[in-house]
């Protein structure tokens, strides 16, 4: 049974929290949903694929336009997720993910000086300003930070006093609202850590966040007409002239950036049309019915993975808040989890979220595109971790991850290596080789050694134990 009283002691919670207005009108109209149960769900029936859009390969930009259209576009990261997936109570962006240019890698496992690790918001960094000195571009970096991610984040970028420009913020943080008990929809209270009475509300909170800020009109009145937004966990999404001039021409107001699917792209979303309407919709994991998950993620009938990187133009993006008051129509998603992630037996609570890219239904006129792979990065899992920091990659001195052979699938089992602690203490030695591999798949409790390298279809099985320094997996094993 539902509380009556549930929706007033949250919106109370929030007010004296002091969350935005527009934050607290969002978490109503979301909580509305909830209680007339609203599932969110986008059926397979009720869509059609979405196969014909651009693809940047092939688009004739001139370089002049592509430049034009960059100088007016600013780049903006989310970043206001815990890698909880991986067991971290941080920002994901803080993991180290590659050694530094010019830092020994350590893989010796010998004495000496540590080598220098770049964590994702120092590759962020050097990948705006190697774009800045290369164009000439302005290029605005800002940060969408949670009450969880702004202090760590902000203390790590202080060695980067120059990538606020023009006056504008390096970050806005974005709102925060209730968990509520999934027994009765009321705030859940936990006083062994009143934090955890808190979740931030999925990316969608960006619209509201955007609108408390006033960051769109302060780019606005900066000269800036454009926003290239992505997920700070992935780094291929670097500053791109020709998109920029693109969407500039395209005159749209929204666009997604989508990739060829692969099958390590679960973790996600992708863009359908709407039979009823012809409009392009998202539809998440989250919002895919159980019947429908094999056939969302057949590539053979939705060739595209959504990769979040989205562009805006900022007047229409302004209207639209200015219109709506910073409330998106946007569909909800429901998550379920429990009020400690980290305690399976605490009070089961549900967590009202919504996701940006879900805005493309919103935007009359907004488009997608089709991006090479090298634009998706994501790192979701230790799995994508483990791929990153391999020599599948080369970090080049522009900061971008230059990929010298097809990512492998990684799979590595979850008793040891889902989090973060695990992986690391069992990956000290430096990540194996992974150019000549397939896939590499993990069963039981290995430690690997310096140099090791995998190939073909690599597969470990058994207990476990120590790989050797310089060994080669196979499909045998070792
Ligand atoms: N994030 C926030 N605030 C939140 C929640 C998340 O800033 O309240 C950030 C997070 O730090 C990360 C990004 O948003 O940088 C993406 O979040 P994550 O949970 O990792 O991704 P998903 O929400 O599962 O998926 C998003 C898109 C999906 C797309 C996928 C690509 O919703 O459509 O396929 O990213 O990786």
């Amino acid at each position: 049974m539902t509380d009556p009283t549930g929706l007033e002691q949250a919106r109370t919670k929030m007010t004296e929290a002091g969350v935005a207005p527009a934050a607290i009108e969002t978490f109503t109209r979301f909580y509305h949903l909830l209680q007339s149960g609203e599932s969110g769900l986008v059926r397979e029936d009720d869509v059609d694929p979405l196969v014909d859009i651009p693809n940047r390969a092939e688009l004739a930009i001139s370089d002049d336009d592509a430049a034009d259209a960059l100088a007016r576009t600013a780049m903006l990261k989310l970043n206001g997720g815990l890698g909880t997936s991986m067991g971290m109570d941080q920002a994901k962006s803080l993991l180290p993910v590659r050694v530094a240019p010019g830092s020994s890698d350590g893989a010796g496992g010998s004495a000496g000086a540590e080598p220098e690790m770049l964590t994702f918001l120092d590759i962020i960094v050097g990948q705006v300003r190697a774009a800045r000195e290369a164009t000439g571009a302005r290029l605005p970096l800002l940060f969408m930070n949670s009450f969880r991610t702004r202090d760590d984040s902000l203390a790590a970028l202080e060695r980067y006093p120059d990538i606020a420009v023009d006056g504008l913020p390096v970050d806005f943080l974005q709102n925060r609202e209730p968990k509520l008990l999934a027994d009765d929809l009321t705030p859940v209270t936990w006083e062994k850590d009143p934090d955890l009475e808190w979740c931030p509300p999925g990316h969608g909170d960006l619209y509201p966040a955007l609108h408390a800020s006033g960051v769109v009109v302060a780019l606005l009145k900066a000269g800036f007409r454009y926003m290239c937004v992505s997920n700070s966990d992935n780094l291929g999404a670097t500053p791109d002239a020709t998109i920029a001039g693109w969407f500039a021409a395209s005159g749209a107001p929204y666009a997604a950036e989508l990739c060829r699917k692969t099958p390590a792209d679960v973790k996600g979303g992708q863009l359908v049309v709407r039979k009823s309407d012809g409009r392009i919709v998202q539809r998440e994991t989250a919002q895919t019915h159980p019947d429908d998950v094999a056939v969302s993620l057949d590539a053979t009938r939705h060739p595209f993975f959504h990769t979040n990187n989205l562009w805006f133009d900022l007047e229409a993006l302004a209207a639209e808040l200015e219109r709506t008051s910073g409330v998106l129509e946007l569909p909800l998603i429901r998550n379920d989890k429990t009020v400690d992630p980290a305690d399976p037996s605490s009070p089961k609570v549900v967590q009202i979220e919504s996701a940006m890219g879900a805005a493309v239904a919103v935007f009359e006129g907004a488009t997608a595109i089709e991006v090479e792979r090298s634009r998706f990065l994501p790192v979701k899992t230790t799995n994508d971790l483990l791929v990153l920091r391999s020599d599948v990659y080369d970090l080049t001195p522009d900061y971008r991850l230059e990929a010298q052979a097809l990512a492998p699938l990684v799979d590595l089992d979850k008793d040891y290596y889902k989090l973060i602690d695990g992986f690391t203490q069992r990956f000290a030695a430096g990540a194996p080789s992974l150019r000549d591999a397939d896939s590499l798949t993990v069963r039981g409790d290995w430690t690997f050694g310096s140099g090791v390298r995998a190939e073909g279809k690599a597969q470990l099985a058994g207990d476990g134990g120590t790989v050797p320094d310089g060994a080669t997996i196979g499909p045998d094993g070792i």
